[in-house]
């Protein structure tokens, strides 16, 4: 018999992404949004009718009860989270309530409706923050440096909690950054593509950024939804390291994406400006994800040239039109 998922944060980038292959693989999807005056469908308007939405909130304990009521879910995929570290700065309450405490309620509304529901946790490389070792393993000890990452280390510890305490199969995917042509603007990645394609068409001459310093190992979104499917398909839940094992600077992001629309001289068209800069930055991460290819065959397919060229040619393709 075909399985059902819930999917929270349907409208985010993964959310999108991981509805596109959970539909693949036959599963019924229902995705969690919370309801606002203001419909952010820019990622979802193609799943329309292929998947049933439900109104719900990582703050709001009873909604997230409801929403399995009305799924019954076999799969709970919480992607839900006030995702962007910089803001964490400025709200920090608010994130630990939505980013920490959120993964709290849905665990607990979790084990009040079905304990035998599998749960996969959106963890982040973001815990690893000062990186004690490089690259980043499971066994690596944390370090967050935000906000964002301190309320995702209470997501992660409390994950593995219920799995300790009540036998439940609740896994978290430390993934590293990820990106697609669906990536929110605000994030760096996008931010480039979005602006290097603006120059491209004239409708803009500089792109202004923070820190170009800061290294990532960035991985494609599509190949990296697959690897939280298959740790809900796994014989025992654990948590697994999901990345590249590649880590590039902005500056190296930015010379291939100027370089893609033929500018090889780029610094002119770059601003800096102190508003973009963090408090406390988190200058490297890398990881290893062989736990992930020993134990589940996954491994990336995208390498970092082809997703910084396939983001400038969809923000080119978008703003032709
Ligand atoms: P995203 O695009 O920012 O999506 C976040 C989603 O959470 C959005 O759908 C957002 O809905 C929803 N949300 C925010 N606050 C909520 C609340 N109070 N109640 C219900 N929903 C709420 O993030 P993403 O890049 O897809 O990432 C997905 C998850 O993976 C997040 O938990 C993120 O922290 C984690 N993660 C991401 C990366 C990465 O590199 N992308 C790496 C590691 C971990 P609205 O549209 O209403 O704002
Ligand atoms: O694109 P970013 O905002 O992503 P960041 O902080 O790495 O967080 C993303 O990845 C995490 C996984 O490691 C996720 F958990 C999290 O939810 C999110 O998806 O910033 C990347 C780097 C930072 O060092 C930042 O200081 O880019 C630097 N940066 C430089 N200029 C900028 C800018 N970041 C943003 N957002 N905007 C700038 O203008």
């Amino acid at each position: 018999m075909n399985k059902t998922a819930l999917i929270t944060g349907i409208s985010g980038m993964d959310g999108s992404h991981l509805a596109d292959f959970l539909l693949e693989k036959g599963y019924k999807v229902f995705g969690m949004e919370r309801r606002s005056s203001y419909v952010n469908n820019i990622n979802t308007a193609h799943l329309e009718g292929k998947i049933t939405i439900l109104n719900g909130d990582m703050t709001d304990q009873n909604s997230l009860l409801r929403c399995l009521k009305e799924s019954k879910p076999d799969e709970v995929y919480n992607l839900a989270a006030q995702s962007f570290v910089g803001e964490s700065w400025n709200t920090p309450e608010y994130t630990s309530e939505v980013t920490g405490l959120g993964v709290l309620r849905i665990l607990e509304a979790i084990r009040e409706f079905n304990p035998k529901i599998k749960f996969y946790q959106a963890s982040s490389s973001e815990m690893f923050g000062r990186m004690v070792e490089n690259p980043a393993k499971e066994t690596t000890p944390f370090y967050p440096r935000s906000p964002y990452g301190v309320s995702k280390l209470y997501g992660h510890w409390i994950t593995k909690n219920y799995r300790e305490s009540y036998d439940m199969f609740a896994c978290s995917g430390i993934l590293f950054n990820h990106e697609s042509e669906r990536r929110g603007i605000e994030f760096v990645t996008r931010k480039i593509s979005d602006g290097v394609a603006r120059i491209k068409l004239g409708l803009s001459n500089h792109i202004t950024l923070g820190n170009l310093e800061a290294k990532r190992d960035w991985g494609y979104a599509p190949d990296y939804v697959e690897a939280m499917w298959l740790m809900l398909q796994q014989d025992i839940p654990d948590d697994y390291v999901i990345a590249t094992g590649n880590t590039y600077s902005i500056r190296e992001f930015l010379d291939i994406a100027f370089k893609h629309i033929g500018i090889d001289n780029w610094e002119p068209y770059i601003k800096q400006d102190p508003r973009f800069m963090r408090p406390a930055e988190v200058d490297v991460l890398r990881g290893d994800y062989t736990k992930a290819l020993s134990n589940m065959n996954w491994k990336p397919k995208t390498n970092f040239e082809q997703l910084v060229k396939k983001m400038v040619d969809h923000d080119l393709e978008v703003l032709s039109k």
